[in-house]
């Protein structure tokens, strides 16, 4: 089995409820199980101005499924929470569901990027994570600890328990 963390975004239609949503529907995939799942945060939108704050969480799984079938799994739920696919990046969604790290895996095909590429400059991902593996380190070496916005709340509050 092999570990995989992604994060959870969504700032249309009932965020909170996107996100909650998106949990049930992980425990749900195949050869998977969902092993941790982090509080909500609300967070401020990095990107275009003027869109709706964000809902962020992250999740653990482990999975048997390789990287990229994994990620049809992830694009599946999000279509089923009405995901609109569009050539603009950085603009309002329903539900983003992105994997940060497959295992010690690092790859970089046409579909996928892994470690994400700016997981390590984003606070509404690396404050959940330290939530449920403090003890994460990145497969060239890094320690989640060291990274100073692992630690920085600016922007983010965090809502609830799982
Ligand atoms: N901003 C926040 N706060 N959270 C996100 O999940 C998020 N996702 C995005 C962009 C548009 C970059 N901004 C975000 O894709």
């Amino acid at each position: 089995m092999t570990c995989v963390y992604i994060s959870l975004g969504s700032n249309l239609d009932d965020p909170k409820q996107q996100i909650t949503s998106a949990f049930n529907h992980l425990c749900t995939i195949k050869h998977t199980e969902l092993v941790a799942q982090s509080s909500l945060y609300l967070s401020e939108p990095l990107g275009e101005p003027g869109q709706p704050d964000y809902i962020n969480a992250v999740a653990a799984l482990k999975t048997r499924l390789p990287a990229e079938k994994f990620l049809d799994e992830l694009q599946q739920i999000e279509l089923a929470h009405h995901r609109q696919r569009s050539s603009q990046r950085w603009v309002a969604r329903t539900l983003d569901l992105d994997i940060l790290l497959y295992g010690d895996a690092v790859i970089s095909s046409q579909r996928l990027v892994v470690p994400h590429y700016q997981m390590t400059q984003r606070n509404f991902v690396l404050v959940p994570l330290m939530e449920i593996a403090p003890h994460l380190r990145f497969p060239d070496g890094t320690s989640l600890v060291e990274l100073p916005l692992a630690h920085n709340m600016s922007g983010l509050k965090r809502l609830k328990q799982p």
